[in-house]
């Protein structure tokens, strides 16, 4: 058709007051306003969207892979390259994680990500007294370089991008890596990958550290130092606002503390003397991205400029410099245990979302990653789901397709906005180090989780499957279970036997100089964790001889008061349960008391610091255990404060180890009076399990928190009446 032979339309031009007018017909109470979102980043999202919105907007005429790369770091973005399909994976034992891996490789997989297991998370060999729930739960256990390279067997590291999920014990994981390659005959250098790296936001949200704040962040610039020089394509951080938002951050929060830790680590390096040029090109970060569908490509683009922002304040000049590269993973926290297939929607649509905000590396959840570590079966469709959108949605072919929409580009600079409004708050308070030394982060991003768990329990935010269209009967899936025993005792007889090889004294002096290292400030760190690790000295050593000098970090127990309530307020029967628990109070002489308990590594503490703001705000009386506790210290602290039940809360798959032994060390100190209950991921064939093991109350993901405290308060009452 030529340009004159175009139908030629006679439309009446638009005018926005007859839109009002027309829309007021529907609006409720004739209101348009009311139709307005207010976001939880307290953004406020109108229905209807013009050019008007545009007008004074200062970024709509961008261009890919320029400043201020809002619309992606790359020129071509997925046209030329798409992003990487890298699923995070870790199955108990390197020789299982390592089948895996190479199987997800040959199927279509682009990249390995390892998720390790607690105890290697805070820096414990598998044979320590510590872990004895936690070894090869929620990852793979790695020991020594042994273990290392069995996990890479096979996989030619100077071809395949590998990431690692480790924080705490950074320096034996980076160093393990490093000389399982050396040994693979592949040169540092040709390494590429990404460490995690990210201390910051563990001690606010993740709860991994080993050491306290400064000597941690003594070791991440040793890291960005020692990867700079010699690792030149290697990812030396992965700056993480993905565990903020599961921690209940809104995206606001989650987008200004994950760069505003950014600019930290920046600092950090440029500290030790180096220029900024030489290291700012290999940092990189990683975004959650839940169902909020547009607010979430906001967030994306939104970084992209804050983040250019900031490096031109450093006097940043190289192109990679200024330009934010992210990995993104689905929400886990948004899926369900309840019908559990629901997950694959939820996952595809946020695929979607971080797609269209332009990131270079995905992980999609399994549909049952609420429950357990994904099978082979939820572990493919998860990965199919990319290779969905990759190959077959010609999604790829066009680059920021959201740019010049008027509600993306007007939601885009209020997302820039917001965020960088709490940047200069955390500036104000002098950057990101003391807002989280004070506790102030985390105690924003618990106010927000204990707001959103009240919206869900009252229904106002909905979940469906959860507190609407619920089914009648819901039929368990399959899930994968770990033998933890085993596997402990198989890492136990590989670690003594390497142990057992060693050139002791040179190991024993490999150590010292770590040691010495950390007292003095002199030489990296990572280099002289090499060294050690090369002779193999493991992780647990490596970890202690640091441990020595800096000692290990433990947070207090701070949590918000009087939000939950506050959020949850007109719901009904709230006020009802506070006069049944105030009446309970009268008959017992005083408030009913519970301990809400963290066991073992496991330190996801959003649940429990949740339940325990909920509980207080009815009238409990609410003791928070500290995190990593021992099943025999949980005990002694529950019988000192003379609580009527232990809560524990439990997210990494340790609770049939140990729960069953927090009853028995109950018992055994004379409290079997004491009821226990369990909140968290429990999957449904475990529960008769925990049930016959003596538990009174299992309370699932889903469950609203008043109808647990309910439950508590009539065991409680059973329990002393006797
Ligand atoms: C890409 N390239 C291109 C183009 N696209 N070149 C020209 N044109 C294009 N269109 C180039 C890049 O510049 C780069 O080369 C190379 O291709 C690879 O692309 P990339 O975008 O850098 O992708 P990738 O190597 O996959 O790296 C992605 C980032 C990395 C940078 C995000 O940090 C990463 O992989 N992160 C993953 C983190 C992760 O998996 N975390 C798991 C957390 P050059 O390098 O030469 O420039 S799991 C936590 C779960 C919860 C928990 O903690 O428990």
């Amino acid at each position: 058709m030529t340009e004159d032979s175009k139908p030629r339309d006679n439309f009446a031009a638009p005018s926005m007051e007859d839109w009002h007018k027309a829309a007021a017909k529907s609006a409720p109470n004739g209101d348009v306003s009311a139709l307005n979102w207010i976001t939880p980043d307290g953004i406020s999202v109108k229905p209807l969207y013009t050019a008007q919105d545009m007008q004074g907007l200062q970024y709509t005429n961008t261009l890919p892979g320029m400043e201020p790369y809002i619309r992606g770091p790359q020129a071509t973005m997925y046209a030329v390259r798409p992003w990487t399909i890298r699923q995070y994976a870790g199955f108990s034992t390197a020789e299982e994680s390592n089948a895996f891996y190479r199987k997800a490789l040959a199927a279509g997989g682009q990249g390995v990500s390892v998720a390790f297991d607690l105890a290697t998370h805070r820096g414990y060999d598998s044979d320590h007294p510590r872990v004895t729930g936690d070894v090869g739960k929620a990852g793979v256990a790695i020991d020594s370089v042994e273990d290392m390279k069995i996990l890479f067997d096979q996989i030619p590291l100077d071809k395949v991008s590998v990431s690692m999920t480790m924080n705490g014990a950074v320096l034996p994981v980076l160093a393990g890596y490093v000389v399982a390659a050396e040994e693979q005959g592949v040169s540092q250098d040709k390494l590429s990958g990404t460490i995690q790296n990210d201390i910051l936001k563990e001690f606010m949200v993740r709860n991994t550290y080993i050491y306290p704040p400064q000597p941690s962040m003594k070791i991440i610039g040793d890291i960005i130092e020692y990867t700079s020089k010699n690792m030149p394509k290697f990812n030396s951080i992965s700056i993480s606002g993905y565990h903020m938002q599961e921690a209940g951050a809104n995206q606001a929060l989650e987008l200004a503390f994950t760069l505003a830790d950014g600019k930290e680590y920046v600092k950090t390096a440029i500290a030790k003397g180096m220029d900024v040029d030489d290291f700012a090109g290999r940092l990189s970060f990683f975004w959650a991205i839940g169902m909020n569908f547009y607010l979430e490509i906001a967030k994306m683009r939104a970084a992209r400029l804050l983040w250019c922002r900031i490096m031109k304040g450093f006097d940043a000049k190289k192109p990679k410099s200024l330009m934010l590269r992210t990995h993104c993973q689905t929400s886990g926290w948004s899926l369900t245990e309840q019908d559990p297939y629901n997950n694959v929607v939820r996952t595809t649509i946020e695929a979607m979302a971080a797609v269209f905000g332009g990131t270079q590396s995905l992980h999609t959840n399994a549909l049952d990653e609420a429950i357990a570590l994904p099978t082979e079966f939820s572990a493919r469709i998860a990965r199919n789901t990319q290779l969905i959108i990759q190959e077959e949605t010609h999604i790829t072919n066009v680059i920021d397709p959201w740019a010049g929409s008027y509600m993306m580009e007007k939601l885009t600079q209020d997302m820039a906005d917001a965020a960088w409004k709490i940047i200069e708050e955390v500036e104000a308070m002098g950057g990101m180090t003391q807002a989280v030394d004070s506790g102030w982060a985390k105690l924003k991003i618990e106010a927000a989780a204990a707001e959103k768990q009240a919206r869900i329990d009252s229904g106002k935010d909905v979940i469906v499957g959860v507190n609407k269209y619920k089914l009648a009967k819901e039929d368990p899936v399959d899930i994968l279970e770990v033998d933890n025993v085993k596997v402990r005792d198989n890492q136990i007889k590989r670690l003594n036997d390497m142990k057992s090889k060693r050139d002791q004294k040179a190991v024993d002096a490999a150590l010292a100089a770590l040691t010495e290292a950390a007292k003095t400030g002199e030489g990296n760190l990572l280099d002289l964790a090499i060294k050690a690790i090369r002779l193999r000295a493991s992780v647990g050593e490596v970890s202690d001889a640091l441990e020595k000098e800096f000692g290990r970090h433990r947070a207090d127990t701070q949590k918000v008061t009087g939000v939950y309530a506050a959020a949850y307020d007109s719901a009904e029967g709230w006020e009802k349960l506070k006069g049944e628990i105030s009446e309970a109070a009268e008959d017992l002489g005083r408030r009913p008391r519970v301990m809400i308990a963290k066991l073992g590594q496991d330190g996801h503490d959003r649940g429990a610091k949740v339940v325990a703001t909920a509980f207080a705000d009815l009238g409990f009386d609410v003791d928070m255990g500290p995190l990593f506790q021992t099943p025999e210290e949980c005990a002694r602290q529950a019988i000192e404060n003379d609580v009527h039940a232990v809560g524990v809360s439990t997210l990494a798959a340790g609770h049939k180890t140990l729960v069953p032994a927090i009853i028995e060390e109950l018992k055994k100190q004379g409290a079997d009076d004491i009821i226990v209950f369990v909140g968290g991921v429990v999957p449904a064939q475990d529960y008769d399990f925990l049930y016959g093991a003596g538990v009174k109350g299992v309370y699932g993901p889903g469950t609203p928190i008043p109808a647990s405290a309910k439950d508590v308060l009539e065991q409680i009452k059973k329990a002393t009446a006797q």
